[in-house]
């Protein structure tokens, strides 16, 4: 057998079949693959359905590290070549024909490709129209000087180099790829190298059992330690998947989590025993490697946290790890990181903390003076360090609605009843784009302003229905009312598989912003089923209905109603149409600017409806096209940019959307509705799947052409009268909890 795959398995069924079928066309195919399934069952299944495809034998072992699982692999292995694979990971088709024509044609003791970073399943990333990862986005990682992960292999080979000053030179730009270029000392991994068995075996290279995490190192650096021979191929590409969901399924890596000290202690001791001699290439690279994490994160964790662990116990460790560095070392990095590392060496408790802090104030300095978006950082930078150290502003609330674009929704509904409730008692501000007039008294802030990080930083209370900002910090005492923007149709966060149309950070990032909330509310038992699940939330809900629904239930809705039409200048004899559509994930111009395409007929509506009906269009906040409806006046109201839909509600007699939440609320009035769904198909099984069956538990027709909504139309009565049935039960389903008192019963809760 020329190569054996080893792919660890640990019961990752969501990933494993994209790692198997990126195997099966390899276009190279003398290889074995050698399936050990760990602490879990062999899956049977799986195996069976690829025995055709590939040369697969599935082995069970009670081993549980990765290292243990690997070295058992080995042992199984008969290839003359071998390589790892983790079974989240999947590989370029050319990947082992690549790897292995060099290693053969140079007689080679391990032969390295590249690894391509993606948060994206097989399909996705071959489509290529996904983003891979930038190094901004894995912002989880350690700061490091090197912060390019390039495959810098490329070295000059002048005609007098002879066969030797070659090999020399490949050694050396082996330990660049695999130890020194990688983003940070995480990154260095035995992935995406072909290894020569009996140069492994000859040279007894393992990797340590004791270790759960990092056993890599040791491998790799005792590896690029005794090689004679080596060479590497950028275009052999080993597809490393960043897990979107490190919530439910962390990667090794993820699992960690960020205060790993002990656990790189560990092995670091490992590459101290394999690699004995400071002076050595490989273990200059790796000391390298281990200065950067030192000095920018460790020694800053040193001044930050006065507690015993970082000073007591920590900083002893770290100062036996400086204090054998080599001079070789020493002389490759800069005069600063040489200086901290004096300072942790002795440990200097006070010089870190100067060295670190001033370094800080230089780094900040610099962005602000030299940064692309200066304003901004200046404003986190006073966010942090100046407002969220002044005391909490005990009686003021900020309040925002869809990212400061209107004046609406809940916590509208919920400023307003405060003042009822309690007049002059708090102090409020509103983050509004466009100055508003308001019922009652409140400072409006734009958002981002200087201002806006000042109260959202010392703001004792929040509402908000959108997500905060990343940079919000939870602080002792703050009070976060997330009131959310509709009851759940599209699939949400944790129950999305892939993310394609927002950040891959998405989930993660909502994880750790929704920690931040004290109070969400629910308005309806499916929405707290799901958002308890998808937005993995087990803080209070707050099960009342929406506040934003409580005009909707009001005693005197009819002459509100009078008067807003009034207002928006609807002629009183006039039916109202409202056309409310959503927006779609994969039409857009730039990340929260949105296309929308009409597919509405106005003008055939128009010639045959303008008798009775009025229409009002009402894009979705995300939509940044203006629609055009020059020589429709009097027909068609655009009114996209009227504050509050919920007004518009009240004065429509029908309402048509699409995979809009809208028609949740829309139901309270208890009005005909009606699906304008021309891309179902692709909304649903493309784009974002949904939580119920469209097409059997709406309230109202789907349609899909305006003359059939027309048609509809001309006939709203039979056709209510036939869906009168599902209606009931919809109402009671997502209107159940309404009582047009939410706003009430809300702040009663969070504001006590
Ligand atoms: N909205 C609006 N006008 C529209 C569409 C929506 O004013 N044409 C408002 C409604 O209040 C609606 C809210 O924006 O409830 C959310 O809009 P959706 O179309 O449902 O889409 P999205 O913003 O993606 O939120 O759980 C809810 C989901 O997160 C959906």
């Amino acid at each position: 057998m020329d190569i054996s795959i080893i792919v660890p398995y640990h019961g990752e069924d969501i990933y494993v079949r994209d790692c198997l079928d990126s195997l099966c066309e390899q276009t190279y195919d003398k290889f074995e693959v050698i399936f050990v399934a760990s602490e879990v069952d062999i899956p049977n299944e799986i195996i069976e359905s690829y025995k055709d495809k590939l040369d697969i034998k599935a082995y069970h072992t009670d081993a549980s590290h990765v290292s243990a699982v690997r070295n058992e692999g080995l042992t199984y292995a008969t290839g003359e070549y071998v390589v790892f694979l983790d079974c989240d990971d999947y590989l370029d088709e050319s990947y082992i024909s690549r790897l292995h024509s060099l290693c053969v044609s140079e007689d080679l003791d391990f032969a390295f490709g590249y690894i391509e970073h993606t948060w994206y399943k097989r399909s996705i990333f071959m489509d290529k129209t996904a983003e891979t990862v930038s190094d901004e986005e894995e912002s989880d990682e350690e700061e490091s000087e090197e912060t390019d992960e390039n495959f810098q292999f490329d070295f000059e080979i002048n005609d007098s180099d002879s066969d030797e000053v070659i090999r020399q030179k490949k050694l050396a730009g082996a330990g660049k790829v695999l130890i020194y270029n990688r983003k940070s000392i995480q990154r260095i991994t035995a992935l995406g190298v072909m290894f020569n068995k009996s140069f492994i075996e000859k040279n007894d290279i393992t990797f340590p059992e004791n270790l759960k995490y990092y056993s890599d190192w040791a491998f790799i650096c005792k590896a690029v330690d005794v090689a004679e021979k080596c060479d590497g191929d950028k275009q052999a590409k080993y597809i490393k998947r960043i897990h979107n969901n490190p919530i439910h399924f962390p990667s090794l890596v993820q699992e960690i989590g960020k205060d790993d000290f002990e656990l790189r202690d560990k092995a670091y001791a490992e590459v101290k025993s394999v690699v004995r001699d400071n002076t050595c290439d490989a273990r200059v690279k790796f000391d390298v490697k281990l200065i950067n994490y030192l000095v920018s994160e460790a020694a800053p964790a040193v001044r930050k946290n006065e507690d015993k662990t970082w000073r007591k116990k920590r900083l002893p460790v770290m100062s036996n790890m400086c204090k054998e560095f080599s001079g070789k070392t020493l002389r490759e990095i800069k005069f600063y990181k040489r200086r901290v590392i004096k300072a942790i060496a002795a440990g200097d408790i006070k010089k870190i903390c100067k060295l670190t802090g001033r370094k800080n104030l230089i780094n900040w300095g610099v962005r602000i003076l030299l940064g692309p978006d200066r304003l901004k950082i200046m404003k986190e930078f006073n966010y942090k360090h100046r407002y969220l150290k002044q005391p909490m502003l005990d009686n003021v609330v900020l309040l925002e609605s869809f990212f400061g674009k209107s004046y609406s929704d809940s916590p509208k509904y919920i400023f307003e009843k405060l003042n009822e409730l309690y007049p002059g008692k708090y102090e409020y501000v509103w983050i509004l784009d466009k100055k508003t007039k308001l019922p009652y008294p409140a400072k409006q802030i734009k958002r981002f302003s200087f201002a806006y990080y000042k109260y959202l930083a010392r703001a004792k209370y929040i509402v908000f229905n959108s997500r905060q900002p990343k940079f919000f910090v939870k602080r002792k005492g703050n009070i976060f009312l997330e009131t959310w923007h509709g009851t759940p149709l599209k699939k949400l966060v944790f129950d999305m598989e892939e993310v394609v149309s927002a950040s891959p950070m998405y989930k993660k990032t909502f994880y750790i912003q929704s920690r931040s909330w004290d109070y969400l509310v629910a308005a309806n038992g499916f929405s707290e089923e799901v958002f308890k699940r998808a937005f993995v939330y087990d803080k209070p809900m707050l099960k009342f209905g929406y506040p934003r629904n409580d005009i909707l239930h009001a005693d005197d809705r009819e002459i509100i109603a009078m008067d807003i039409k009034k207002r928006v200048g609807i002629p009183k004899d006039k039916k109202v149409i409202l056309y409310a559509p959503t927006w779609r994930d994969d039409e857009y111009y730039e990340q929260g600017k949105y296309k929308f395409d009409l597919k509405l007929d106005l003008r055939q509506m128009q010639e045959r409806l303008s008798d009775e009906y009025v229409v009002i269009l009402r894009t979705h906040y995300f939509i940044a096209d203006n629609l055009d409806v020059t020589g429709l006046e009097g027909f068609v109201y655009n009114l996209s940019k009227y504050d509050d839909i919920a007004e518009l509600y009240l004065i429509s007699d029908i309402l048509i959307t699409d995979y809009s939440s809208v028609f949740f609320d829309y139901a309270n009035l208890k009005r005909p509705m009606l699906f304008f769904t021309y891309d179902l198909d692709k909304y649903r099984d493309v784009l974002r799947g949904f939580y119920i069956d469209m097409e059997k538990e709406l309230p109202g027709p789907l349609v899909f052409t305006t003359d059939e909504i027309i048609e509809t139309i001309e006939n709203i009565d039979s056709v209510s009268a036939k869906y009168a049935a599902v209606y009931d039960e919809f109402y009671e389903r997502f209107c159940g909890w309404e009582d047009g008192h939410a706003s009430e019963n809300c702040i009663k809760t969070v504001f006590k």
